[in-house]
C-alpha cells in the first residue's frame, strides 16, 4: 500500500510538477520561467540582417557581453514572398537562428508582428497583400485578419512542432503580437480597439504557455503585457497596466536607425548604462532589450525608405559584429552589478527616497535576512554631488547612478567607465583601379513606343512595380510645333529619386529625403519640332514602413509640366507609357550564368555615366581569422551591389549629409558570400560614378581578442 501511493506521488512529481512549472508565468515583478524569477538582459539580433555563418559568434559575443536572452522579429515578407509559398531558407531559417540561441544556453524573444516597422520594407508586410481585396492593414477588416491570424498561427505552429517554446522546453520566453500599435491607433477610431481585442484572442488562443506582449500599447488586453520601447524609459513608461504584470522594456535604443543625408546617432554607454539603471531601480523593471544589440545589414532592397544599408552600426556589436567599445565592455559590466544582486532586487521591497533637489535613491530590502540593494542617482547634468546614505558619504558624477550592492560598497557607477575605447582598423586590400578589369552595360532608356502598360494619367508608383524593382519608367510622346527659346520640364514626385531624359539624352535629377516627402525636379529641355521622347525614371529606396494606412500610400510622379516661353502645357493627364525596371534587372545581368548573354562594352568614360552596369571580378582577402570584408563605394553616385548574385544593398554615396559627407561609404560582403578567387561583382550606377576607386577592404579592431 505504502508502495504504491509512493509510485503515485512519484508519478505525480515526476509529471505532474514538471507540467505545472513548464508554463512561463509572470506578476507584477517579473516573468516567472520554471518557478524562478530572473531580471533579464535582452538584446536585438535580427537574423537576416547576418548571416547563418555569422549566428553563433554574435550570439556567443551577446552571451559574454552577459544577455540571457535574444530577441528578433519575424520577417513576413521573407518568408511567404507569395500567398501560400513560404521560405525558411538560408538567411531566412528562423528555426536553426533559435536552435542556436538555444544551444548556447539563451533565451528568446520572438516578435512575430506580423507588422514589424523596423526600418524594413514595408513594415514586414509582403508586397501582396497591397492587392487583397477590401483589405485595410492593422485594424478590424476582415481580410487583414485572416491573413494575419494565418501567418501568426503558421509561426506558432512551426515553433511548437519543433518543441521550442520554452513552455515545451526551448528557449522561447516571451511573444510580441502587433507593433508600437499605440502610435496609430487613433487613426482607426473604433475599429482600432476592437483589433487590438481581436489579436489578443487571437494569440492567446494559440495555446503557447508563453505569455504575449504588446510594446507601446498602454491598453493591452489581458493576459498580454504592455511594455515600453524608448531612449528613458526609467523616465518615460506610465508602467504595466495591472499591478500583476511586470514592467518590461521591449526596445532601449542603442543608437537609432540612419537615412541617406543623416549623420549616425551616437548614445554614449553612459547615457545607455544610466537609463538602463534608472528602469530597474526607478520602475522595478525586470527586462530590458537593447535594441540593437548587433543590428546588421539591410542586405538587397529591404531598408525601407531611405534607411542606409549598414543598420545600427553604433551597437555594441556593430554592423560586422565587432566588439564596440567601451560601449560593450561598460553595459556587461553593468549587467554583472546587477546579477550580483538579483535576487535582492526580485525578492525585496522597494522604497524610495530623497538626497537632494536632483539626487534621489532607491532600496530594495529582503524582509528576511536584510539583504539589501541601493542605488544612488545623481540626475544634475553637470555636477558632481556628495550625499550621505547610511552615515556614509558618496560622490556621485554628474548624470549617473551608482549600484551598492550591499547599500555598503559601490561596485558600479554608470557613468565611470573602465573599458578601453576601441577603434575600427579599415585596410584596403584591393583597388580596382586597372580599366581592362573592367566591362560596362549601358542599360536602355525605354521610348514610349517599346513600352506595354498605358495609361491616361500618372500611376501609383508601387502598385505598378508591385516592388519587384526600385525602378519604374514613365515614358511620353510630346509633339511639339512653336519654337520657343527657353524651355523647362517640372516634374513633381512623391517618391524618392527621379532621373529625366529627353530622347536618350541626361537632363537631370533630384530626389527627396526621409523628412521631405514631395519634391521637383526642375530642367532646361531642348524641344525638337515633331515629336519629343520624354521618358521619366521614378525611383524608390525602399518601400515606407511606418504609419496607418499603409496601403493607401502614393508614391511616383504626381504632376509633370513643360513650359515653353510664355506657354505651360500640363502633361500630367497625357497617355503614358510604363516599364518596371530596368534591362539589366530583367536580365538577371547580377548572375554570372546569365551576363554572359550580355554584350559588354570596355569601360567607357568614369564620370556621368547614367544608368551603367559594371562588372569586374576579384579574390577574396586572405587573412588570418577571416576578418569581415567591406567594399569602399567613396568615388561612386547610387545604385545598388552584387557579389556571386546575392544583392549586398543599395548605396548612395551622393547623398550628403550637413557635414558634406556621404551616410555610408562602406558596404558590408559577408564572408559567407566569397569565394576563395574570381568572385563576380556587379555595380548598377544611377546617376555617375568612377569604379575605378573602388577598393576592397578588410574590417578589424584594435581589440586583437574580439
Ligand atoms: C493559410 O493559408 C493557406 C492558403 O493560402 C492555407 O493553405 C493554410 O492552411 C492557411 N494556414 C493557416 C494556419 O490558416
Ligand atoms: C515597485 O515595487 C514596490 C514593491 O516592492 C512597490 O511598492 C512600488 O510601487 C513599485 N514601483 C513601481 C514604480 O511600480
Ligand atoms: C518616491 O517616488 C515617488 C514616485 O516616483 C515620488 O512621487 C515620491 O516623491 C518619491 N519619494 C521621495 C521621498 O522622494
Ligand atoms: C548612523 O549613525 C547614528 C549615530 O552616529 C546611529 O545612531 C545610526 O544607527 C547610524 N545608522 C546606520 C544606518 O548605521
Ligand atoms: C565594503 O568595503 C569595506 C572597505 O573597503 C570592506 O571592509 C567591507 O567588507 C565591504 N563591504 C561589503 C559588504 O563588501
Ligand atoms: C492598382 O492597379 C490596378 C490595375 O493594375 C488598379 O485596378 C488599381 O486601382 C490600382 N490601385 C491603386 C491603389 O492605385
Ligand atoms: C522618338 O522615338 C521614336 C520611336 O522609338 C523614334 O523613331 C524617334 O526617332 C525618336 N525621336 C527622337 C527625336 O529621338
Ligand atoms: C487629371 O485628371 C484628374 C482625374 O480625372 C483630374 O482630377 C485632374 O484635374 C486632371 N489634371 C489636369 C491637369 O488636367
Ligand atoms: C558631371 O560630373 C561632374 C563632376 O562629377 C558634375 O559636377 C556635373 O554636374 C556632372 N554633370 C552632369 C550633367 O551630370
Ligand atoms: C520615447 C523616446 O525616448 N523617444 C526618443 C527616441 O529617440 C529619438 C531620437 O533620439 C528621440 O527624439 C525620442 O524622443
Amino acid at each position: 500500500m505504502e508502495n504504491w501511493v509512493g509510485l503515485v506521488i512519484l508519478l505525480l512529481v515526476s509529471f505532474t510538477l514538471p507540467m505545472a512549472e513548464a508554463e512561463i508565468t509572470y506578476d507584477g515583478r517579473s516573468l516567472i520561467i520554471h518557478g524562478q524569477r530572473k531580471i533579464l538582459f535582452s538584446g536585438s539580433i535580427h537574423y537576416p540582417r547576418s548571416t547563418p555563418q555569422m549566428w553563433p559568434e554574435l550570439i556567443a559575443k551577446a552571451k559574454e557581453g552577459g544577455l540571457n536572452v535574444i530577441q528578433t522579429y519575424v520577417f513576413w515578407n521573407l518568408h511567404e514572398p507569395q500567398p501560400g509559398q513560404y521560405d525558411f531558407s538560408g538567411r531566412y531559417d528562423l528555426v536553426r537562428f533559435i536552435k542556436e540561441i538555444q544551444a548556447q544556453g539563451l533565451y528568446v524573444c520572438l516578435r512575430i508582428g506580423p507588422y514589424i516597422e523596423s526600418e524594413w520594407t514595408y513594415g514586414g508586410f509582403p508586397f501582396w497583400l497591397h492587392d487583397v481585396p477590401g483589405i485595410v492593414y492593422r485594424t478590424d477588416n476582415e481580410p487583414f485578419k485572416t491573413h494575419m491570424q494565418n501567418f501568426t498561427t503558421k509561426i506558432v505552429r512551426m515553433m511548437q512542432s519543433e518543441g521550442l517554446y520554452a513552455s515545451e522546453g526551448g528557449p522561447i520566453i516571451l511573444s510580441q503580437i502587433e507593433n508600437e500599435y499605440g502610435n496609430v491607433e487613433k487613426a482607426f477610431g473604433e475599429g482600432g480597439a476592437r483589433y487590438v481585442e481581436w489579436a489578443a484572442k487571437m494569440v492567446v488562443g494559440l495555446k503557447t504557455g508563453v505569455p504575449w506582449v504588446m510594446c507601446k500599447q498602454t491598453d493591452a488586453p489581458d493576459p498580454l503585457i504592455n511594455t515600453c520601447n524608448g531612449m528613458r524609459c526609467g523616465e518615460t513608461f506610465t508602467g504595466p497596466n495591472s499591478p500583476n504584470k511586470p514592467a518590461l522594456w521591449t526596445e532601449n535604443w542603442t543608437s537609432f536607425y540612419q537615412v541617406y543625408g543623416g549623420e549616425p546617432y551616437i548614445r554614449s554607454a553612459e547615457d545607455i548604462a544610466f537609463h538602463v539603471t534608472l528602469f530597474i531601480a526607478r520602475k522595478n523593471g525586470s527586462y530590458v532589450n537593447y535594441y540593437m544589440y548587433h543590428g546588421g545589414t539591410n542586405l538587397g532592397r529591404t531598408s525601407s525608405a531611405y534607411v542606409i544599408t549598414g543598420y545600427y552600426d553604433q551597437a555594441p556589436l556593430d554592423e560586422y559584429g565587432l566588439l564596440r567599445q567601451p560601449k560593450w565592455g561598460h553595459l556587461k559590466e553593468l549587467h554583472a552589478a546587477i546579477k550580483s544582486c538579483s535576487t535582492t532586487l526580485l525578492e525585496g521591497k522597494q522604497s524610495n527616497f530623497s538626497l537632494g533637489q536632483l539626487q534621489e535613491g532607491y532600496v530594495f530590502e529582503e524582509e528576511e535576512g536584510g539583504k539589501c540593494v541601493a542605488f544612488l542617482v545623481n540626475n544634475d547634468p553637470v555636477k558632481m554631488f556628495t550625499v550621505q546614505f547610511r552615515n556614509r558619504s558618496y560622490q556621485l558624477p554628474p548624470m549617473s547612478i551608482s549600484i551598492l550592492p550591499y547599500c555598503q560598497n559601490v561596485t558600479f557607477n554608470t557613468a565611470i567607465v573602465n573599458t578601453k575605447s576601441n577603434r575600427r582598423i579599415i585596410n584596403p586590400v584591393q583597388i580596382f583601379s586597372s580599366a581592362d578589369k573592367w566591362e560596362q552595360f549601358q542599360d536602355v532608356i525605354p521610348n514610349f513606343d517599346r513600352t506595354s502598360l498605358i495609361s491616361n494619367s500618372l500611376l501609383e508608383h508601387m502598385n505598378v512595380t508591385k516592388d519587384k524593382s526600385d525602378y519604374l519608367w514613365y515614358t511620353l510622346r510630346f509633339e511639339h510645333n512653336l519654337p520657343c527659346s527657353e524651355s523647362k520640364l517640372y516634374v513633381q514626385s512623391a517618391a524618392h529619386v527621379t532621373h529625366a531624359f529627353a530622347d536618350g539624352t541626361y537632363l537631370g535629377g533630384a530626389h527627396g529625403s526621409h523628412s521631405v516627402k514631395s519634391f521637383t525636379l526642375q530642367v532646361p529641355i531642348t524641344l525638337n519640332e515633331g515629336t519629343n521622347n520624354i521618358s521619366i525614371l521614378s525611383v524608390m529606396v525602399g518601400l515606407p514602413d511606418a504609419g496607418a494606412f499603409l496601403e493607401r500610400r502614393f508614391a511616383g510622379l504626381t504632376t509633370v509640366e513643360i513650359q515653353c516661353g510664355e506657354e505651360s502645357y500640363d502633361l500630367t493627364n497625357s497617355t503614358w507609357g510604363y516599364q518596371v525596371g530596368l534591362v539589366g534587372e530583367q536580365s538577371e545581368i547580377y548572375e554570372e550564368q546569365s551576363s554572359s548573354c550580355i554584350e559588354w562594352s570596355p569601360l567607357g568614360s568614369t564620370s556621368n555615366q547614367t544608368l551603367v552596369w559594371y562588372k569586374t571580378t576579384f579574390d577574396s582577402p586572405k587573412t588570418k581569422g577571416d576578418e569581415a570584408v567591406a567594399l569602399n563605394l567613396e568615388s561612386m553616385g547610387k545604385g545598388q551591389v552584387w557579389v556571386n548574385g546575392q544583392s549586398i544593398g543599395r548605396y548612395w554615396i551622393s547623398f550628403h549629409d550637413s557635414k558634406a559627407q556621404p551616410s555610408q561609404t562602406l558596404y558590408h560582403v559577408p564572408r559567407s558570400f566569397l569565394k576563395d578567387s574570381e568572385n563576380f561583382l556587379v555595380l548598377f550606377e544611377e546617376a555617375g560614378g568612377n569604379p575605378l576607386h573602388i577598393s576592397i577592404n578588410t574590417v578589424s579592431s584594435t581589440n586583437i581578442d574580439d
